[in-house]
């Protein structure tokens, strides 16, 4: 769990230290106490705060201030001014560097921008961008598997960082085809349906088919993700995804599928609801 100290907290909410230790001894603001007595704030007791409204001014500076670069990324933040916060988690990704990215993906959240517009408008652009600057031979092939793998890692962690719904809404499963190594896009899915309030069966890259009915009996999914973005043997991939919709039919379960894969893939067939395109489709749909 990443925590804020009290100077942190401070310079995120834009007021003193002492301010914040006033605020959070009459319970306005919730934090964890340490052994030794120190306050320390999660990201959710800051967002939880802004949110109730109990900030009396607007200056929120979303990551914590401590050099001239910081107040730059804080505005961009604040303005959503994706096209420089796209360029600077290129350069992060590349280089590596995580907790950079987190503090992004946290200044983010706590301006209250909704996760599937995170993923939309940052990290697909972000990926995308990665995908041209490696096709131009701008980076080496090195440098984009440091970047791509930066990326999923700061995914996975900002994944534990954020409260879910504790009521769910059902179980679902999000899925790659057999020979599929893109699953960071699967990993977004997982984290967008989480936070919508479904418990999610993640089965990531290469997933083999092997005992599929068995899991849809034993775990009772009623939504199918299925995510494609590579397509080697056109025959093989359109014969695998028949044979799970078949299976799916028999178990009632409903199919959503997304990626460039299905350009090719038929899937205008039962039981698919549905190929989805946005983030803020996963969210809504
Ligand atoms: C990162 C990356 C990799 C990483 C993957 C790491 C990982 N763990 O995911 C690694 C290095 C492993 C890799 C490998 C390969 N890659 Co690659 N890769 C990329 C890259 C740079 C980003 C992919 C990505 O995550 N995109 C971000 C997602 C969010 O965007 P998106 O796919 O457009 O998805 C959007 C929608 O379609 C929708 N969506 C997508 N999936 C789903 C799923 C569901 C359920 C839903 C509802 C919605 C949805 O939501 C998204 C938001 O709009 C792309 C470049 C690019 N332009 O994308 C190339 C790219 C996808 N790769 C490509 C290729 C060719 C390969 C390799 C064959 C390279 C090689 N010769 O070995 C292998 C594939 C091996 C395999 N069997 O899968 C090509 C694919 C071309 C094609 N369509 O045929 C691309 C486009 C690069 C290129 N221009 O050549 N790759």
């Amino acid at each position: 769990m990443n925590l804020y100290n009290t100077e942190e907290a401070a310079k995120i909410l834009g007021v003193n230290v002492s301010t914040i230790k006033r605020w959070s001894s009459a319970g306005k603001l919730k934090c964890i106490r340490t052994a030794g007595g120190h306050r320390k704030f999660e990201m959710t007791h800051l967002t939880e705060f802004i949110q109730n409204g109990q900030k009396p001014n607007t200056r929120i500076n979303s990551i914590p201030m401590d050099r001239a670069e910081d107040s730059r990324i804080s505005e961009w933040i604040l303005k959503s001014d994706f096209k420089n916060l796209v360029n600077y988690i290129q350069k992060q990704a590349i280089h590596c560097n995580r907790n950079k990215i987190l503090d992004v993906f946290k200044g983010m959240v706590l301006a209250k921008i909704p996760l599937y517009d995170i993923y939309d408008h940052l990290i697909t652009p972000t990926l995308h961008q990665i995908g041209s600057t490696w096709e131009k031979g701008q980076i080496s092939v090195i440098e984009e598997h440091f970047a791509s793998q930066t990326l999923k890692d700061t995914i996975t962690r900002l994944q534990g960082m954020i409260n879910f719904p504790e009521k769910k809404l059902g179980v679902v499963m999000a899925m790659n085809l057999e020979n599929e190594l893109h699953d960071i896009v699967l990993k977004m899915v997982d984290h967008i349906l989480e936070f919508r309030g479904y418990k999610v069966l993640y089965s990531g890259q290469l997933t083999p088919l092997i005992n599929l009915e068995h899991i849809f009996d034993d775990y009772a999914p009623k939504r199918l993700y299925i995510s494609s973005t590579y397509v080697e043997n056109l025959t093989n991939a359109q014969s695998e995804f028949d044979s799970i919709c078949q299976t799916a039919e028999r178990f009632n379960l409903k199919i959503f599928v997304g990626g460039s894969g299905f350009d090719y893939i038929d899937y205008n067939k039962e039981p698919v609801i549905n190929r989805l395109h946005s983030f803020k489709d996963i969210y809504s749909i």
